[in-house]
């Protein structure tokens, strides 16, 4: 009995490897390769409705039963209820991972995938525009997790999901083209979560088709 997980290599993708091998959980990975479409067959979609990876299958769900899941904060929360680890049981310190798991599904995720998608665009005027008003809210966002991460090893508490959301969109800050080293504390949580053995093996994955 196992997970299955559904997905590519991209942010939200490596959210969930990265999860799963800090859980220690047994995983079995389903390349959708979103550049060929695979997101759209029909098989994919039963348990994704919304066409994007990542999504997970779990033979052992609640009860025994399987059950899918799709929406990577809806399988963070998952993983860490399942598991009991990474997401306190205790309500005042569950609200903080909450907020910054929140953070990041809602501004910290979509707000850079804005600057890959018009760093694409070719014309220089509808570029133009769109790069700069999400590059500036995107370098806003580093310096709300700089300030947040300001005498803190982690977002929220001990190490958390929240962690693990975040980290998979710190990840391409070349690909938005935002300078760690304008972010101190950001840089030291960066390079911390990189250097942990289960982080390497979620990023080492394979989440291309070979
Ligand atoms: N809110 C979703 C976003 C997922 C998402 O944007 N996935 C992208 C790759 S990172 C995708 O599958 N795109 C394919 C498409 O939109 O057709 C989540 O966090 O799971």
């Amino acid at each position: 009995m196992t997970i299955h997980l559904y997905a590519f290599d991209t942010p939200n993708g490596r959210k969930i490897s990265v999860a799963l091998e800090e859980m220690a959980l047994p995983y079995e990975v389903h390349v959708v390769d979103i550049g060929k479409g695979q997101q759209f067959e029909p098989d994919f979609l039963r348990i994704s409705p919304n066409n994007k990876i990542p999504a997970i299958v779990d033979d052992e769900g609640p009860g025994g039963e399987r059950i899918s899941v799709f929406e990577s904060g809806a399988i963070l929360l998952y993983l860490g209820e399942k598991t009991g680890h990474f997401l306190p049981r205790d309500l005042a310190a569950r609200v903080p991972v909450l907020e910054w798991l929140m953070f990041q599904m809602g501004g910290f995720g979509p707000i850079p995938g804005q600057v890959h998608h018009f760093l694409a665009v070719e014309d220089e005027r509808d570029r133009a525009y769109g790069l700069k008003r999400y590059k500036d809210e995107t370098l806003r966002l580093y310096g709300v997790m700089d300030r947040r991460l300001e005498g803190r090893d982690y977002f929220a508490g001990d190490l958390s999901i929240a962690d693990f959301a975040l980290l998979g969109w710190a990840w391409r800050h070349p690909k938005h083209q935002v300078d760690l080293a304008q972010f101190p504390n950001v840089r030291r949580w960066y390079d911390a979560m990189m250097a942990r053995p289960a982080v390497a093996r979620g990023f080492a994955v394979p989440l291309r088709a070979a």
